[in-house]
């Protein structure tokens, strides 16, 4: 006899970040979809969460073509969180199929036994109106993103659940709440992120894999090509997660046999 299982379901959630699609790498893009793909069919996730840049600036016929297709092949929920690269008018095209969600503002949304609190790229407006920052300088910005995302963890209607955060963000590598007056835009800190107590914390824009502060990793792109930056090894990432907040977290590494 089976014992009951004491806390509830476990989902399965495949993070992809930066895709940045363009036609002129397309056979390597087409095998790295197909990877994905492929691990997808395999590994059955419940939802397959893409870290924002899917494109890589406003997209062409052809490369949405490629993404389209791609996306037809995953039978969860599809989640696009928007990144820096990533223009409205190509994600609102993709949110018009049913199963893709598109996130251009933070939000939380419950799914199965977490939430799911989704942090796209944040643009100065929105962190002007939802901070109440006085200032509009990237250091008071960073600092007013920590709070709206705190604020958001705090306020959920059941705290109890775990939480897993995905985000589209610049990573300030300091390790207190103090942030150093260097330029490159609005940052979050680990600080801010372990403040959170997410079971996990994945992170796209940051193309090369690692991890940071308590629990957050950096899932890097899943692309071989790589703006110049061809030898970080690419790789996606599953995580498992139930209702009591235990989680594996597994790095998937694509075998891409690439003509030279
Ligand atoms: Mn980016």
């Amino acid at each position: 006899m089976e014992e009951p299982v004491p806390y509830g379901r476990t989902e399965r959630l495949l993070f992809v970040g930066d895709i940045h699609a363009t036609e002129a790498a397309a056979e390597e893009l087409r095998q790295t979809l197909n990877f994905i793909s492929t691990l997808a069919w395999e590994r059955k996730p419940s939802g397959v969460i893409l870290l924002g840049d899917v494109f890589d600036g406003p997209s062409t016929p052809a490369e949405r073509l490629l993404i389209s297709e791609f996306l037809r092949t995953i039978s969860g929920l599809i989640i696009i969180i928007k990144g820096d690269h990533d223009v409205e008018a190509d994600l609102d095209a993709l949110s018009c199929y049913p199963r893709i969600r598109v996130f251009s503002v933070p939000r939380v949304i419950g799914f199965g036994p977490v939430d799911l609190l989704l942090v796209p790229w944040p643009t100065k407006e929105h962190l002007i109106a939802q901070s109440g920052a006085l200032e509009s300088g990237d250091i008071e910005l960073g600092k007013g993103l920590g709070t709206i995302l705190y604020g958001m963890a705090t306020t959920r209607e059941r705290p109890e659940r775990p939480l897993v955060v995905a985000g589209h963000l610049e990573l300030d590598v300091m390790q207190s709440g103090d942030r150093l007056l260097t330029s490159g835009g609005v940052k979050v800190t680990e600080w801010d992120l372990d403040q959170l107590g997410a079971t996990a914390v994945f992170l796209g824009h940051i193309h090369t894999a690692g991890t940071f502060g308590k629990s957050g990793h950096i899932v890097g792109s899943a692309r071989m090509t790589d703006h110049g930056n061809e030898t970080h090894q690419p790789r996606v990432l599953v995580l498992t997660v139930s209702a009591d907040g235990e989680s594996t977290v597994e790095s998937i590494y694509p075998y891409l046999a690439l003509g030279n």
